[in-house]
């Protein structure tokens, strides 16, 4: 059987964690309700052991091509259903890799949203998506879903170019609410009761720490007339073990038997008391004070929700209940249910945290194959643990991400100066302004992408008062499986239009620690790095990490002919097409620009004064980025020498590999070669056909 290896947008492990589940036979003692998961789990190795048998191992979901399937299914065929598509999702994740643990946790949910209503005339809209499997598996996806998150295949979040039962594209956290309220007020306006869907909006507990989803709550709990059902899919986890105090409170909710002991008994009462109105609100009332007696006040109901649950968020018929007297309250209803993340496979019980997700099995190393370098995003956390053992003042910021940034180490040894602040980027950078303020050195871990989310606070809480916060980017460029909402595709051009910002991407994992150690060292201004997803290039250290001069970049190697510019990972890509092009005769300078801004304006003016042509190379978009930067140079100092930007071009790329996306968006080495061949035509027009004297943005 083979070895699974985790990963996740959080994770890129690449050793071997744990074997493909099947669920072990003394398990079914220990958990009767993994009994029919047995059964199946039986079946499917007969499938693979009996190749003649053509018995269907999941009879009851061949049977669902659409939601509509669902409706007439007895409870027992629903419980059947569950077992079935937990199969499903096992046998076919462990091998594509994904989002396991997550939707696992949702199979019970999924079925009971889609048995009750009925999309896409009633919209389910699912944070993040990267739970929403099983949503994808009932609505009419199954015959593709084994290309989820491959080139061409089923994204792994949700999408409205996929489906039309994902009536909300996301990837991002904490959306939910306030994309859904948006659609249960355009339901509200319609003239005719009879066409109006029912919203619901489904949120991890996760997700539910991101301030987005408050401002959602704040907004719904007010508008009392809309009908709107958020759905609080609460299993204790993020990624990692959730935090806050939300987080606690949830606990508490969870976890006190005193509460629902005592709420059991009280409805039951309640239900015994003669009829009448009074009587029903006075009982009402009684219930509700005794909810406040314990706890001095509901959250949700405060903010103007009628709150259901606990619900088991595994017992379908319970869940199913929950959602049709929530559809039928016809006001801003708040369901808790409780989940279990990697429900009924093995790995996750022990390990919540690295089933989150799955990554495909990797193909066996050769016993004479080098070791894999480090990670980006190891080195990052590793250097700056040594960078911390000589200066009090550093701690580190992460946004719920403690393991994908590897900040999780940093915490490890220093707890009491690691932050992990929940899925709140915003607040996470303006924090570390606050901290910064006071002689603090913040460094705040952060994807490239979430960053995203905090690009007022960089400007205005941050920047504009010069405040010494450093921003760590990582998955920096293309983000690969994840896709088209997780690329870290922009930061060059977002970060560098600021004024007072400093920006660095390194050429390999060795410069990004002398990077680290020259941003704790500079104090006049806020400095950003980015560095990309996965290994570094696995090139030794230098003993000390130095501090870099500012704005200097770093001549690798010099040629007469064309100059390439490259930045961070395309610094590897310009020194392969300078071997290229020798091989062609084309002599080419090689130069690593280290810093978008500020620019080494002295090397640029002279790279442009002694070549023909000058190619600049980049994993960011090419609006705005680094070629960007030097067009706007050499256009303020009247330069003409021709320029060509190579740069991620003005589209959103779904997922493939890092590799393959650098070749679609003609960032490879092949692509640089071209540019820098046309560029030396352009210059001696007499070798082959001329070029338009001009520079030319691709
Ligand atoms: C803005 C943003 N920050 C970080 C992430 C990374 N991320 C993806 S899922 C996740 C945890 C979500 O937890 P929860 O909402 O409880 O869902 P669960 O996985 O537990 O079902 C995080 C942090 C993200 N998708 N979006």
């Amino acid at each position: 059987m083979a070895a699974l290896v985790l990963f996740t947008e959080a994770e890129d492990v690449r050793t071997p964690q744990c074997r493909a589940a099947t669920v072990a036979p003394g398990e079914s003692r220990q958990r009767p309700d993994t009994a029919l998961q047995l059964a199946h789990a039986l079946g499917l190795m007969r499938e693979n052991t009996m190749a003649n048998d053509t018995e269907s191992t999941t009879p009851t979901l061949d049977r669902i091509s659409g939601p509509a399937d669902l409706k007439g299914l007895k409870p027992k065929e629903l419980i059947a259903l569950a077992a079935e598509l937990r199969q499903e999702l096992i046998s076919t994740v462990t091998v594509t890799g994904g989002h396991l643990g997550a939707s696992l946790g949702t199979v019970e949910l999924a079925i009971a949203l889609h048995a009750v209503f009925e999309s896409p005339r009633d919209k389910l809209v699912w944070d993040v998506g990267h739970q929403a499997y099983v949503h994808k598996l009932l609505t009419g996806r199954r015959d593709r879903f084994k290309t989820i998150r491959q080139e061409g295949g089923l994204s792994g979040f949700l999408s409205r170019d996929e489906s039309e039962h994902d009536c909300f594209g996301a990837g991002h956290a904490s959306t939910s609410i306030s994309a859904g309220l948006g659609m249960a007020v355009a339901e509200a306006r319609k003239p005719h009761k009879a066409d109006r869907g029912s919203v619901v909006s489904i949120i991890g507990d996760g997700a539910l720490t991101g301030g987005m989803a408050f401002e959602g709550l704040n907004n719904a709990g007010h508008m009392e007339d809309v009908p709107f059902i958020v759905v609080l899919n609460d299993n204790e986890m993020s990624i990692a073990p959730n935090v806050g105090a939300i987080s606690k409170y949830l606990d508490r909710v969870r976890t006190d038997t005193r509460y629902n002991r005592a709420k059991d008994e009280l409805v039951e009462r309640l239900d015994r008391l003669p009829q009448g109105d009074l009587l029903v609100e006075l009982g009402k009332r009684m219930k509700d004070s005794f909810k406040e007696f314990i706890y001095h006040s509901m959250i949700w109901e405060e903010l103007g929700f009628t709150y259901i649950g606990p619900v088991d968020g595994h017992n379908i018929p319970a869940v199913m209940e929950a959602l049709r007297r929530a559809r039928d309250l016809q006001a801003p209803v708040f369901v808790h249910v409780i989940t279990q993340k990697g429900k009924g496979y093995k790995p996750a019980d022990n390990d919540h945290e690295r089933s989150h997700a799955v990554s495909a099995p990797s193909k066996p190393k050769a016993a004479s194959a080098p070791p894999t370098p480090p990670k980006y995003q190891d080195v990052f956390a590793d250097t700056l643990i040594e960078l911390a053992a000589h200066d009090e003042r550093i701690v580190a910021i992460t946004a719920a991400m403690p393991g994908g940034t590897s900040l999780g180490r940093f915490g490890d040894v220093y707890p009491d100066r690691f932050f992990d602040v929940g899925i709140a980027e915003q607040h996470a950078v303006t924090f570390a302004a606050g901290l910064a303020t006071a002689g603090i050195r913040p460094v705040v871990g952060i994807y490239s992408t979430f960053l995203q989310r905090a690009f007022d606070q960089i400007i205005h809480d941050v920047c504009i008062q010069r405040l010494p916060v450093i921003f760590a980017m990582d998955r920096a460029g293309f983000a690969g499986d994840d896709g088209r909402t997780h690329h870290g595709v922009f930061d060059l051009s977002y970060l560098r239009l600021i004024p007072n910002m400093t920006l660095m991407a390194p050429k390999d994992e060795n410069e990004l620690r002398h990077m680290i150690r020259t941003a704790i060292e500079h104090t006049e201004g806020p400095i950003a790095f980015r560095y990309p997803r996965g290994a570094g290039l696995g090139v030794p250290y230098d003993t000390d990490c130095r501090v870099l001069p500012i704005g200097k970049a770093e001549l690798i190697r010099e040629g007469s002919d064309i100059a390439l510019v490259g930045i961070g990972s395309m610094v590897l890509t310009a020194e392969r097409a300078a071997d290229a092009l020798m091989a062609e005769g084309i002599s080419a300078t090689v130069v690593n620009a280290r810093f978008a801004k500020p620019l080494d304006e002295e090397l640029l003016l002279e790279l442009a004064r002694t070549h023909a042509g000058i190619v600049t190379i980049e994993e960011n978009t090419c609006m705005g980025g680094f070629g960007s930067a030097v067009l706007e140079l050499y256009n303020r100092e009247g330069i003409e020498t021709p320029v060509r930007v190579a740069a991620i071009p003005d589209h959103f790329f779904e997922q493939a590999s890092q590799n393959r996306l650098r070749e679609l968006a003609g960032i490879g080495v092949a692509d640089i070669v071209e540019h820098a061949r046309a560029l030396a035509r352009q210059a001696s027009p007499s070798a082959s056909e001329p070029e338009p004297a001009s520079i030319q943005v691709r």
